[in-house]
């Protein structure tokens, strides 16, 4: 697996999750976002304040705070749709704030896993839930975790585990095989109040049809990618969902950079993963 790791940047473990496990989480998620009330969040989440949803945003670095579909409002700042179905993404801190989401994520066979794969002491920085809804689930750009997680040395790894089947109908991820051993392209960068994205390279992205193979796994599957390499999902237009949870670990051994958007503070630390 170490072998595999190192020369195609991922891994793809079968049946890591158990049905149970991913009835848990999913069940949780549903409950959070049952209780989010839309209207606090829908000035936050729409494009109409910058200011105010760049903030949301980074303050869901050390909260949970559900991220609706971009075009989930009306004009009115009411939902188009029911909640369940209009979510997008729940984050960043669920791994540490929700029981059950605490749980799932602190097991020693995630922890022992990115020990393997080169990773001395590991700290979660982020969690995400995310839905990819049917129909509406949209793209998510391809991009390279690294780009929001900065470390000296390099170190982000990424746990996405399948909590549905995931294929090219419902939007699964798709990756550039090797292409971790390429440059970072981009670094996302807190600026003061504002957050903005840093072009550091023009290697091109891949390209669906050429380079790009899609990671086609069922429900259970745990994915670990390095974190530079090149990923991405399509659109979901089909009549199923496609939940999935991710973690995104980085090496405390490794220096974290000041400018990262993600900062906890001393006395809400990033935690390992026992
Ligand atoms: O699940 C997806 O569609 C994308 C997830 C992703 O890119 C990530 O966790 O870095």
């Amino acid at each position: 697996m170490r072998e595999r790791f190192a020369n195609d940047g991922f891994v793809v473990i079968d049946d890591f999750v158990s049905p149970e496990a991913r009835a848990a989480l999913r069940t949780r998620a549903l409950e959070i976002v049952d209780a989010t009330d839309p209207a606090t969040t829908s000035v936050f989440t729409t494009r109409r304040d910058a200011a105010a949803r760049d903030a949301y945003f980074r303050e869901s670095g050390s909260t949970i705070r559900c991220f609706f579909e971009e075009d989930a409002f009306d004009e009115r700042g009411s939902l188009r749709a029911p909640k369940p179905l209009a979510i997008n993404k729940i984050g960043h801190a669920m791994h540490d704030l929700d029981p059950a989401f605490d749980r799932f994520s602190h097991d020693a066979r995630l922890d022992a896993l990115v020990r393997d794969l080169g990773i001395v002491d590991p700290r979660v920085y982020q969690s995400m839930y995310i839905f990819k809804q049917p129909h509406i689930g949209g793209e998510v750009h391809w991009h390279q975790d690294a780009t929001f997680f900065v470390t000296e040395p390099h170190s982000v790894r990424t746990l996405w585990f399948a909590l549905e089947d995931a294929n090219r109908d419902n939007g699964c991820l798709w990756v550039l095989p090797g292409g971790h051993r390429g440059p970072l392209r981009e670094r996302f960068v807190a600026d003061g109040e504002t957050t903005r994205m840093e072009r550091l390279d023009h290697t091109p992205w891949p390209t669906v049809g050429t380079d790009a193979l899609p990671l086609e796994v069922r429900a259970g599957a745990l994915v670990v990618l390095h974190g530079h390499l090149p990923h991405y999902s399509a659109p979901n237009r089909s009549a199923r969902s496609r939940h999935a949870y991710t973690l995104h670990v980085v090496d405390g051994a490794a220096h974290y950079d000041a400018r990262n958007w993600l900062q906890r503070s001393a006395d809400f630390p990033a935690r390992g993963l026992r």
